[in-house]
């Protein structure tokens, strides 16, 4: 998401993330053993308007979540001749936690106790058959509201409030698993740190509010270089970015630094009814080898400590 002038970025995004989510069906697996039951299931989902995949049982429906990676909601049976619903249940909590998957337990068992058991095991929530409609309807729809709200947490959790780019949490959070991956590959990544060069005297200046309004259009004009590439582009703080390049060594990485740099250099900002530009040093770190991600981007500081003490708008490496 790429924030326009005078937004909030983080506001626009958590608004962006609900209609992408209320545009796009849910996807509902249902299993049970008996045909009917699936049936009845299956057109009380249909009606509100959930896509449903039904299978008979645990095994298929393990199959079923690999097959189909974007199924959220899980409604299982209890009783069924290979792998009981409790069974089922646990198994899919080892692979996917109650913030990416709901689960509901249902059945006509008349063992009081079953749904305690169901909740402890990590289903979402349970319903004793015969249920009325209505509330087996109120129940799903409360689990995918609930899942809703989770993902955009999750956004706004790994989003800059002023730019809408990744925080530093999150590039924190990805940074290392990307570059284990390349490691494991055989490959090496780069990671660069970029400083706004005077920002401070821009502050000055023309005043915090100006200053915001640059910071924006430069994190903006990134989001646009970078967008569907692979790269991971964050803003760390203050007037300061990174950005993680995957498989890319030290010497590709710089070269597409230094046009960056050059891009922004040439950025106008309108404010004031001035066209205010700035410039960024840059510093690259080759990331070879198993060390920590904070001694990569220490190295990166430090080349950047260096490009801004040979004279900024510059890149080193
Ligand atoms: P250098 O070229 O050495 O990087 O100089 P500089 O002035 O950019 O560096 P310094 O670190 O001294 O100053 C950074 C300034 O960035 C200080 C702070 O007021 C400002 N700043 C940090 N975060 C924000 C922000 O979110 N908005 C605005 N407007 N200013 C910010
Ligand atoms: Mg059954
Ligand atoms: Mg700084
Ligand atoms: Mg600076």
């Amino acid at each position: 998401y790429v924030v326009k002038d005078g937004e909030f970025a983080l506001d626009n995004i958590v608004a962006a993330v609900r209609r992408a989510l209320a545009n796009r069906k849910t996807r509902v697996l249902v299993v049970d053993d008996v045909r009917s039951a699936r049936e009845t299931l299956t057109s009380l989902l249909q009606s509100q308007q959930y896509m449903v995949v039904e299978t008979s049982s645990g095994e298929e429906a393990m199959a079923a979540l690999q097959t189909y990676g974007d199924i959220e909601l899980v409604i299982t049976d209890h009783h069924m001749p290979d792998m009981t619903g409790y069974e089922l249940t646990r198994k899919i909590r080892r692979r996917f936690g109650s913030d990416r998957l709901r689960i509901i337990g249902v059945s006509s068992s008349d063992d009081r106790m079953l749904s305690a058991s169901f909740l402890k095991a990590g289903a979402s929530d349970f319903i004793y058959r015969p249920f009325v409609a209505e509330e087996l309807q109120c129940r799903v729809a409360n689990n995918v509201e609930t899942l809703t709200q989770l993902k955009q947490l999750r956004a706004a959790a790994a989003c800059d409030y002023l730019t809408g780019l990744y925080n530093r949490r999150y590039f924190y959070e990805l940074g290392p698993k990307i570059v284990t991956d390349c490691l494991r590959q055989k490959a090496v990544s780069s990671v660069a740190i970029m400083d706004i060069d005077h920002f401070k005297r821009l502050n000055d200046t023309y005043g915090h509010e100006i200053g915001d309004k640059v910071l924006t259009a430069v994190a903006r004009r990134l989001a646009t270089i970078f967008e569907g590439s692979d790269n991971l582009l964050s803003r760390l703080g203050g007037e300061e970015f990174a950005i993680l390049f995957p498989m890319l060594d030290s010497s590709a990485a710089t070269k597409l630094c230094d046009e960056i740099r050059s891009d922004i250099s040439r950025l106008k900002v309108t404010a004031d009814d001035e066209d205010l530009s700035v410039t960024v040093s840059i510093g690259v770190a080759e990331i070879s080898d198993y060390e920590t991600f904070d001694n990569y981007l220490n190295a990166a500081d430090q080349f950047l400590y260096m490009a801004k003490h040979k004279g900024r708008n510059l890149v080193f490496s």
